[in-house]
């Protein structure tokens, strides 16, 4: 057994639930999901691959909110225990550096990272065709958009919480404009967030079947005494299509893109029914998690079945344990990425 520490504020309203008995999972799921049920503000059908924060003594987030027109736009969401949201009418509205409108054709995944006092929300957008779009907020009013960091085409955009080697530091995971079906995660680095560069390759798909296909990040990398803690998806192909499911890999915390440990098994598959029926079935999506550092907990926000958001729950000794037992890295994985 290992023993990590988080390297994070102390969050104890975080939402929680105890291991069930009997259960010997690395997440288990919190017994009321999903949090968030269909329809849940009018003119959007669905609400799912969201993320959250903790905000002025309660949480705050970012929805993914799939309008009745089929178009995804971003949602801003407020809850006083992480587990029971209330929704803006209106879809976040953005304005460029000028304070002009600003709006994207659509916006999908977003993930919601705060480095020193700003927070920057981070998202899928057309940009001639998927690519990464960019805001940043101070105060969940205003929401200004950085310059599109990266041509097209690339998805599943995530920020580490704070600066590494004094630059911003982004994963993202380049593609096509389609269903990918390939993909890797890569990182590059920023002095000022709109100029990036230093792009490294971080990891592919494993040998491993689960995620023999394509993988992206998910979460914002947590901070440990043993490296970046990275929850990630890894999808496989089956012939009824698509499976995606949560995986665990820890990073150097000086060099991220080099992989230190990484999980051979998924950490959590599809298995509920809210995971395996749905508008996308089988897809388990994390975007966002939030952790305690005093108690180790960690509690995951991720989509399920592009329907609706489920939680799932660990600790930072139950996962880290469980990726070390289960640690398979590849060359690739373990190298800089730098070719
Ligand atoms: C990916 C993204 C996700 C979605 C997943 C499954 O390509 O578009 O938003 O959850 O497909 O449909």
């Amino acid at each position: 057994m290992c023993s990590t520490k988080l390297i994070c504020p102390s969050l104890p309203n975080i939402p929680w639930q105890d291991r069930p008995a009997g259960c010997a999972a690395p997440l288990w799921r919190y017994q009321e999901n999903p949090i968030i049920g269909r329809n849940p503000l009018s003119g959007v059908a669905r609400i799912f691959n969201s993320a959250v924060m903790p905000y002025e003594g309660a949480f705050i987030g970012v929805f993914r909110g799939e309008q009745t027109n089929g178009i995804p736009y971003i949602y801003l969401g407020r809850s006083r225990d992480g587990v029971h949201w209330t929704f803006g009418r209106e879809k976040i509205h953005f304005v460029d550096q000028n304070g002009g409108p600003a709006m994207p054709v659509y916006a999908y995944d977003p993930r919601l990272v705060k480095v020193e006092d700003a927070y920057y929300v981070i998202w899928c957008q057309d940009f001639y065709g998927a690519s990464i779009g960019v805001a940043e907020t101070r105060d969940f009013r205003t929401f200004t958009r950085i310059e599109n960091p990266f041509v097209p085409f690339n998805r599943n955009a995530v920020l580490f919480p704070r600066k590494i080697n004094g630059m911003y530091t982004m994963l993202s995971r380049p593609s096509d404009s389609g269903h990918t079906p390939f993909g890797d995660i890569f990182l590059s680095q920023s002095p000022d967030m709109e100029f990036w560069g230093r792009h490294r390759h971080v990891m592919g798909k494993s040998g491993n079947w689960w995620e023999n296909l394509k993988i992206g990040g998910g979460a914002a990398p947590i901070e440990t005494d043993k490296g970046w803690l990275l929850f990630y998806h890894g999808v496989t192909g089956t012939c009824n299509g698509y499976v995606y499911s949560i995986g665990g890999a820890i990073l150097d915390i000086n060099e991220p893109s080099r992989v230190l440990h990484r999980c051979n098994t998924f950490l959590l598959t599809p298995e509920e029914w809210y995971e395996e029926r749905g508008f996308v079935p089988n897809v388990c999506f994390p975007c966002a998690t939030l952790q305690d550092a005093d108690t180790g907990r960690i509690a995951v926000y991720y989509g399920c079945a592009d329907s609706c958001v489920g939680l799932a729950f660990t600790t930072a000794d139950d996962v880290v344990d469980y990726i070390l037992s289960h640690d398979e890295t590849s060359e690739a994985d373990r190298e800089i990425g730098k070719r």
